[in-house]
């Protein structure tokens, strides 16, 4: 899972871009994406790369290339591209291995232009005609920071309701969090007014949600295919900080939809096993699917926190949840088995597609 702040908050498909952004990364690790300069001349500083080149061309065929020894130099040497002997076919070849990487020069119009293009909230900036580096006001500040370059994030976003009103476009977007780091979260700006901070999703059965607390605790998946959990402690500072709704959207595998909206949803913190605190029933096409959730403990395959003193419910349902004895819906249940809903009283709905969002009443 992403929790860096480097990524990016539009989706621009563009690579015509400048030399700050590609210092710094931007695109959108769901779609397109470059880490960023100072990243890759950090991380291939500190060992020995090697650098693999995947592609498709218009017409389906599939190439690759895989060299040794990659590694950009820094900033000031222009992050000159440093390439050992080719493992396999070679690609580059007519380029040699000493490449200087080449973007347009950095001004005050770059950055109003990087302003615009980095961070849904961004105001004002300035530009630092010394250091030649950007600062973005109330969001994000870069440039010669004397912390390597790495800009941090200062926003004050805290979610996904925040950002709409700057963007309604529905992907990926960077909100505060306490620490350094910010937390890349994907917002739903299409359902129900848009503003949905998605903190889980099922697509398919290509992540494993049978998992343990450290796990669950901190978040696992890949927020842009499959599926992904958010981390429980991400969800109980988010809902710790303000009154929000929760609301739950299923799909069966015969092509139902349903959905749910509860409110007051917020669940404790880790010494309280994530217990989970939930509302009055606010708006659903189905039946009260959380009934028996309200009060409950977190359970996973290592933490048995559910009410019955004969069985554990994770193990025995594959998942991970807040369990009674056992549950009416089973969001993190195995896909194509436990992954499993009751719309009514006997018979459980297998699903086949799931999303957990919240967003502040
Ligand atoms: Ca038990």
């Amino acid at each position: 899972m992403v929790t860096n702040s480097l990524a990016s908050v539009d989706c621009q498909k563009s690579v015509y871009r400048y030399r700050e952004e590609y210092k710094h990364g931007f695109g959108n690790v769901c779609g397109g994406f470059w880490l960023g300069n100072d990243n890759i001349h950090e991380m291939t500083s500190s060992g020995k790369y090697n650098l693999r080149i995947d592609m498709k061309t218009v017409s389906g065929e599939a190439y690759y290339t895989v060299y040794e020894s990659l590694r950009i130099r820094n900033e000031s040497e222009d992050y000159t591209l440093e390439l050992g002997n080719k493992k396999h076919y070679d690609l580059l070849k007519s380029e040699g291995t000493d490449l200087v990487f080449s973007t347009r020069t950095r001004s005050a119009t770059r950055c109003s232009l990087l302003c615009l293009s980095l961070t849904p909230d961004c105001q004002s900036f300035r530009y630092d005609v010394t250091s030649k580096s950007c600062e973005l006001s109330g969001s994000l500040r870069f440039g010669n920071t004397g912390d390597k370059g790495v800009y941090s994030l200062r926003t004050n976003v805290k979610d996904c309701q925040d950002i709409l009103k700057t963007s309604r476009k529905s992907g990926l977007y960077p909100i505060a969090k306490s620490g350094r780091n910010g937390l890349l979260v994907y917002c739903d700006m299409d359902t129900d007014g848009g503003g949905w901070t998605v903190f889980q999703r099922r697509e398919d059965n290509s992540i494993d949600f049978y998992r343990y607390w450290e796990e669950y605790k901190h978040g696992f998946g890949n927020i842009c295919h499959g599926g992904f959990w958010l981390g429980n402690d991400n969800i109980h500072e988010m809902t710790s900080s303000g009154k929000y709704n929760l609301r739950m959207d299923m799909k069966t595998v015969s092509g139902e939809a349903y959905y749910t909206v509860y409110e007051t949803f917020r669940i404790r913190n880790e010494s309280d096993d994530y217990t989970l605190e939930l509302g009055n029933l606010r708006n659903s096409n189905t039946v009260d699917v959380l009934e028996n959730g309200p009060g409950q403990c977190f359970s996973t395959r290592d933490r048995d926190n559910d009410d019955r003193d004969d069985d554990e419910c994770a193990k025995k349902f594959k998942g991970a949840w807040w369990y009674r004895s056992c549950f009416s819906c089973h969001l993190n249940g195995e896909y194509g088995n436990s992954f499993e809903c009751f719309t009514d009283t006997r018979n459980p709905l297998a699903l086949s597609w799931a999303e957990m969002k919240m967003k502040r009443d």
